[in-house]
């Protein structure tokens, strides 16, 4: 199954002025716009209680089947009480709630309830950008000139996405992007929370440092034994013992713990990777089997370049053995991928710095990033030569 990675958000935002003088602005920086992030609720999961009424108000699973060794892509709200999250193993959804009905994503029914949203969003302003299928970041600046405009747009916003798929949406408002996304997030589902810009640094200050974007288990654990347990944990931290730790994601971190954020709300990002993995339902442990795998992952990879007409100069394999443990392996060009066969040459000799059949293999993937238009002119009309008929 192709999947299309959710864009990296890490924008270390010391980008704006750090090379003179103080670092960050502060207020003038973050404090000036009015940006909303919208969020719906248990999107995939939502989608199937509306279609199928008689999965309303029931546990419901979207994802990998329980008898596979599929993972939860999402679960309704109802099943989160259960425990069961995104990522978890559908067996052990399963066991922690026999009676949940499980459900294989329709893709295509996302997308266009994923289009119709942003169409909305797009009445509203040019400055849309979208995250992923189901999540956006909107800078109202322009249309709404105070935090209460913004919010009253906000529960427009809200009503219309309501009328019109009949799925509830979370809606964060904020004066910039990092506090506007962990808003949405406050009150779901069918949430609304607003942060007026006077109340940014404190509100940061309240967070747990696992909610600033980019703090995953290991830098909480890391945060936790130097006594950093929250934003102003991290707020009391001078910015050069900051970085000195975590280097240039101290930046960030400083910023974050003041709920600056100078990151600017880009229409239509482009993706940052295009990639195909699966998890089989039994471990691999023929290097013949695995090789053609990681080709057929290669296929689907090249498929989804081709039509979308890109290239891409940095190929990651990965591998997941059966114990779990997870690998990368990557190369980078420093031209854009000429076509199938390179990518096919360059994964071969990835798949052999990895121990794949010494070890089983649990989980193969083929992404590539670096996305670029194809080197030239000829190559951009034949996207990835030969390709032809493998579709
Ligand atoms: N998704 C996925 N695999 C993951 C996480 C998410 O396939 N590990 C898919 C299914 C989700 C959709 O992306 O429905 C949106 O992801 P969210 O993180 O926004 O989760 P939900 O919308 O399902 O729930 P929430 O109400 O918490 O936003
Ligand atoms: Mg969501």
């Amino acid at each position: 199954m192709g999947f299309v990675s959710k864009p990296a958000d890490f924008g270390l935002g010391g980008r704006r002025g750090f090379a003179g003088g103080f670092p960050f602005s502060g207020a003038a920086d973050g404090g000036d716009r009015r940006i909303v992030h919208f969020d719906m609720d248990a999107f995939f999961a939502a989608v199937e209680q509306r279609d199928f009424p008689e999965y309303a108000g029931k546990p419901v699973i979207v994802g990998g089947l329980p008898d596979k060794r599929g993972v939860v892509a999402t679960c309704s709200y109802e099943a989160r009480r259960y425990g069961i999250r995104s990522a978890m193993s559908s067996a052990r959804a399963a066991r922690l709630c026999p009676a949940a009905v499980f459900v294989r994503p329709r893709f295509e029914v996302y997308r266009r309830v994923s289009a119709q949203i942003r169409a909305i969003f797009e009445q509203y302003t040019g400055l849309v950008e979208m995250l992923s299928l189901d999540e956006a970041y909107l800078d109202v600046s322009e249309t709404a000139a105070d935090i209460r405009a913004a919010s009253a747009l906000a529960r427009e916003i809200k009503r219309r996405v309501l009328e019109t798929t009949r799925l509830t949406v979370s809606a964060g408002v904020a004066c910039n992007k990092f506090l506007a996304k962990i808003a949405s997030d406050m009150d779901k589902p069918d949430g609304f929370y607003v942060v007026p810009a006077r109340h940014s640094e404190q509100f940061a200050g309240s967070l747990p440092v696992g909610k600033f974007h980019g703090i995953g288990k290991v830098t909480r654990a890391k945060m936790e034994k130097l006594g950093i347990v929250t934003g102003a944990d991290l707020r009391r931290r001078p910015l050069d013992e900051l970085v000195g730790l975590f280097g240039s994601a101290g930046y960030y971190y400083y910023q974050a713990a003041r709920g600056v954020d100078g990151r600017a709300v880009v229409a239509g990002r482009p993706r940052k990777s295009v990639g195909s993995e699966t998890t089989f339902e039994n471990d691999l442990r023929d290097a013949g089997e695995i090789a053609g795998e990681v080709r057929r992952r290669a296929l689907e990879v090249a498929r989804i370049l081709t039509s979308r007409k890109l290239s891409g100069r940095t190929v990651t394999l990965k591998v997941k053995y059966a114990d779990f443990t997870q690998i990368t392996r990557s190369r980078t060009l420093d031209h854009p991928l000429t076509g199938l066969n390179e990518m096919l040459r360059l994964l071969s000799g990835l798949l052999q710095k990895t121990e794949a059949g010494a070890r089983p293999v649990r989980l193969l993937g083929v992404t590539v990033s670096g996305l670029c238009a194809p080197g030239t002119p000829r190559q951009a009309a034949l996207a990835f030569p030969g390709m032809a008929g493998t579709a």
